[in-house]
């Protein structure tokens, strides 16, 4: 970003902007207006909702923040600001429909159109400038993923089609190791980081083993078989309260069809493939899975330095495959495809210590909580990500196969409590290295 001119930058936000808006137009025509105002899941907001909140957002963080310009609905801004209404009582609102709402968005978009051709990207401006545009656009990217999370909770026949994604390869090893050392957590110069990426900081990481994939249904099979799911001594005390609160027996979208198991997945129902990470699992059972192999789930630092960091330089990079921003045969992401690949594909995106599909494919739990980084500072709102900080909710990285590579990095936090289970997170596993 940083190497564009002015012109090939504003071409470039355009391009996103765009990008983004199809695939938010995608996931709402996808449905008829009824499917789009209806409350799928009490986890999540109508449709609707989602598509008003991304325009309402974009009005008042460029039309009017950036831009000084008049307000263009200020009626209904406490309707689409996500503290003033639980998610669960969002139907209940006076929303604007699904034409208005596109209406709406569409008059905000050209706005922003307006201000970008007026708007210096240059000198000590530019970063603060881009950033805000490229902060809508993640965030229309986040919102797009929680709209394809609604759609995996909604009945029915298939709205959404796409193909599988890329075969399985071998993987070189079960486990890679990390040597022991500092490295650089986080960052202060990746252009779209937000402020909780921010700003670099070296941390100390003692030796650890890391899956070299994510943990795989045939595997977590094999955990729910040998009754992992009725023995506490595997879960927290946490866990194991909410497993009987919520009668767990197999990750969310399982059922038992005789001997097997199959699954609903965007409206096909299908036999769980064994190759292929699990995803829809909380926290809590990630946890449990990562006890009873005897191993632990790894620390958020621990992630980083096995995505990033690069022995040869003692850098740590943008990716896991370097500094170069994603391509399809890199990593499973921007719902090209509707599931995970296979464990072990993509071995053009592996890291250093060769791991692969960090990035891409599923969120991974990580053991830690939601905390600020040494000299954190919050921007542009306190709202973004320091109200959030605290042991409430755990870090999720990597990305899965619904995020945009807007929105996802090798720095990039992601977060959650411990129970959600709609997400698309799986995990993977670490253990520490009794050597160096
Ligand atoms: C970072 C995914 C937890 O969806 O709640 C969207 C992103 N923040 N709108 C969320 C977000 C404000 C956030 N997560
Ligand atoms: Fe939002």
């Amino acid at each position: 970003l940083n190497e564009l001119t002015h012109d090939r930058l504003r071409d470039h936000v355009a391009e996103e902007l765009d990008r983004t808006r199809r695939r938010s137009a995608q996931l709402t025509d996808a449905v008829d207006d009824d499917e789009l105002v209806r409350q799928h899941s009490p986890l999540m907001s109508p449709l609707v909702w989602d598509l008003a909140h991304v325009g309402s957002q974009e009005e008042l963080w460029l039309v009017r923040d950036v831009g000084g310009a008049e307000a263009v609905r200020p009626d209904i801004d406490h309707l689409y600001d996500a503290f003033q209404h639980p998610r669960a009582e969002r139907p209940q609102l006076p929303l604007l429909g699904p034409s208005e709402a596109r209406d709406y968005i569409g008059t905000v978009r050209n706005k922003v159109f307006d201000l970008l051709e007026r708007t210096p990207l240059e000198g000590r401006e530019l970063v603060e400038h881009a950033f805000a545009f490229g902060m809508i656009v993640q965030h229309e990217q986040q919102h797009d993923e929680t709209m394809l999370a609604t759609h995996q909770l909604r009945d029915g026949p298939p709205a959404l089609e796409a193909p599988p994604p890329r075969r399985a390869e071998d993987l070189p090893a079960e486990e890679v190791f990390v040597p022991g050392g500092p490295f650089t957590m986080g960052t202060s110069t990746e252009p779209w980081a937000l402020d909780n990426e921010r700003p670099a900081h070296e941390v100390h990481v003692d030796a650890f083993h890391l899956d070299a994939a994510p943990v795989t249904n045939g595997a977590y099979q094999r955990f729910i078989a040998e009754g992992g799911y009725e023995q506490p001594q595997w879960w927290s005390e946490a866990g194991w309260a909410y497993r009987n609160k919520a009668d767990l027996r197999a990750p969310r979208f399982w059922f038992r069809d005789g001997g097997r198991w199959l699954r609903r997945r965007f409206g096909h129902v299908e036999q769980v493939p064994a190759d292929e990470p699990v995803v829809h699992v909380s926290f809590h059972e990630a946890e449990a899975y990562a006890a009873w192999t005897g191993k632990r789930l790894p620390t958020e630092a621990e992630w980083e330095k096995a995505a990033r960091y690069d022995p040869a330089s003692g850098r740590s990079r943008r990716y896991p495959w370097g500094d170069a921003d994603p391509e399809p045969e890199h990593a499973n992401l921007g719902q090209r495809h509707l599931q995970p690949a296979p464990a072990g594909a993509y071995p053009a995106g592996e890291a250093p210590c060769g791991a692969r599909q960090l990035i891409g494919d599923v969120w991974e739990w990580t053991a830690s909580d939601f905390l600020p980084y040494p000299g954190f500072a919050a921007f542009p709102y306190r709202e973004y990500s320091e109200v959030f900080f605290g042991s409430d909710h755990k870090v999720l990285r990597g990305g899965s196969f619904g995020t945009d590579r807007a929105a996802c990095r090798g720095s990039f936090r992601n977060w959650d409590f411990p129970i959600r289970r709609q997400i698309f997170a799986g995990f993977r596993c670490a253990r520490t290295a009794l050597e160096g």
